[in-house]
């Protein structure tokens, strides 16, 4: 018997481009290919257009291309039916790398290096060891757990932000915070904030002028969480006034990022292309098959995200 069939919906990406034939089993297409809509019965979505669900009645399901869900549940034509994430350690590793390098290029001074090497200078620069720097992860679900794992193996001590502690897996060595005030608390002992929580109305615009104001002179911000978290201006505000002393930004409020923003050419903001952990499309791919087979066999859908929460 056929599995149920989908639609790609995005604005963004060329979704069927990028699956090509990776779904073997799954008969996936864009909406100008599909010519039963009501035979549609789940989706894949990135960004999707206000009114991407519309002409699909007979939805089971929606699945997002990676962790986060905030444009899916952000679209007005969202039925009310599950939706789900792409759950992956491998994501959360790449995630954890990217956090632990960008983390390296400021403490150890690298940006420094790269500017003597060109000089072809020897100058040996002091550095903080682990233990003297610390860490605080704004996130502590799947990105934010394997980043902690991978900072206190390097040794430095971590304080994160959950929502509620419920659901935060306890890591030997580090301390989580729930509730009024732990954003601020966590930040003002943060020496290297990092910023992996998911959009919510609760997170939006929290990166901004409060909180860079708490955390101490020098602090370092890495931010790969969603670009709408960040008030960009007082960013460079900060880092003007020497407040912050650098940041690592991997998501913008406008993506791909303006020729002309001045991230681009800010001494001391790294810029990456909304890259940090890109979920592999192997598991993508098994993931949501997986998914479909169990709404075949007239099974509910694994793990969907709490719309109530907003992820
Ligand atoms: P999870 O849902 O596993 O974890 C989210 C964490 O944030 C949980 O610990 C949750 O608390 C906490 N949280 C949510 N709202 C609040 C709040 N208002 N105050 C304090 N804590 C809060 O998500 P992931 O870790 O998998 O991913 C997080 C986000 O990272 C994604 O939504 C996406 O935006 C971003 N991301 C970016 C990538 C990139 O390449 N730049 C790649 C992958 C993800 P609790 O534990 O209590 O539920
Ligand atoms: C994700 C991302 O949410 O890559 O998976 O941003």
């Amino acid at each position: 018997m056929p599995l149920p069939r989908g639609v790609y919906l995005s604005t963004s990406l060329d979704l069927a481009a990028f699956f090509g034939d990776r779904f073997r089993d799954l008969d996936i297409r864009t909406p100008e290919a599909i010519d039963d809509p009501a035979a549609i019965r789940f989706a894949i979505a990135w960004e999707p257009a206000a009114d991407a669900f519309t002409a699909y009645p007979g939805l089971q399901f929606v699945s997002s291309l990676g962790a986060g869900v905030d444009s899916i549940l952000a679209c007005p034509s969202l039925p009310d039916i599950p939706v789900v994430r792409v759950r992956d350690p491998e994501q959360a590793r790449l995630m954890a790398g990217f956090v632990a390098w960008t983390l390296l290029w400021w403490t150890r001074r690298f940006g420094e290096h790269r500017q003597n090497q060109r000089l072809a200078l020897w100058q040996r620069l002091p550095v903080n060891a682990p233990s003297h720097i610390r860490v605080g992860i704004l996130g502590f679900g799947l990105m934010g757990q394997a980043t902690a794992r991978t900072l206190h193996t390097l040794g430095f001590p971590i304080r994160a932000v959950a929502r509620s502690s419920r659901r935060a897996e306890a890591i030997p060595g580090v301390t989580v915070e729930c509730g009024p005030g732990a954003l601020t608390r966590v930040a003002a002992a943060s020496d290297v904030l990092i910023n992996l929580l998911p959009l919510t109305r609760e997170t939006r615009g929290i990166l901004g002028d409060a909180l860079f104001a708490a955390m101490p002179q020098g602090a370092i911000l890495i931010h790969a969480g969603r670009g709408e978290q960040l008030d960009e201006g007082a960013l460079l505000a900060a880092l003007d006034r020497d407040h912050l002393g650098g940041a690592a930004i991997d998501v913008f409020a406008q993506e791909p990022l303006p020729a002309d923003h001045p991230f681009w050419a800010h001494e001391r903001i790294l810029v990456s292309p909304h890259d940090a952990a890109d979920a592999p499309t192997d598991t993508i791919v098994a993931q949501i098959t997986d998914q479909v087979r169990r709404i075949a066999a007239g099974e509910p859908v694994l793990d969907p995200i709490f719309r109530d929460h907003g992820y």
